[in-house]
């Protein structure tokens, strides 16, 4: 048996919502409705990003690996992917913070038809993170969620979040 990888967070970051499945967008205080950026911008960070704003403060944006929250509103950003498969999946990823120089730190969530597999704490300076792994059962049109929550702050709460999803 070999594992093939339907989603991949990195290489399927696009400038079409919705590409290889991959949709960008935010949940107000962690809550549906998911609500798409309608953004995308090349040069405000110098490399592709879908943001709320032309301008910043709001922070909230996400690029191909990484993902910036909203303090206030508390938007939590939200990279969801809506599977194309059905059946069991794994979901294997990495999270860190990217930015180490101040802040609270961030949380982290993986969501699975909007139910919470899982919470991750990241403490601001920590650079390496936590990986992780969960098996989920979906079918097709499931909505997993990859979420930044910023907590007190959203200074410095530029987040890496990679996942890539196997059946
Ligand atoms: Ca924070």
């Amino acid at each position: 048996l070999s594992a093939a990888a339907v989603a991949d967070s990195a290489t399927g970051f696009s400038a079409t919502q919705g590409h290889c499945g991959w949709s960008y967008g935010y949940l107000v205080r962690g809550a549906e409705p998911f609500i798409l950026l309608s953004m995308y911008n090349t040069t405000l960070f110098n490399t592709p990003a879908w943001v709320l704003s032309a301008q910043q403060p709001p922070w909230l944006a996400t690029l191909a690996t990484l993902q910036h929250p909203n303090h206030d509103p508390a938007d939590w950003n939200d990279r969801r992917w809506t599977s194309s498969v059905a059946g069991t999946v794994w979901i294997r990823g990495h999270v860190a913070k990217s930015d180490p120089t101040g802040g609270d730190g961030i949380t982290a969530h993986v969501r699975v038809a909007g139910a919470e597999l899982l919470k991750m704490t990241i403490s601001y300076g920590d650079l390496d993170g936590k990986t992780f792994e969960v098996m989920a059962e979906v079918q097709l049109g499931t909505s997993i969620d990859f979420l930044v929550e910023a907590g007190g702050s959203d200074d410095h709460d530029s987040t890496t979040l990679t996942a890539v999803i196997t059946n």
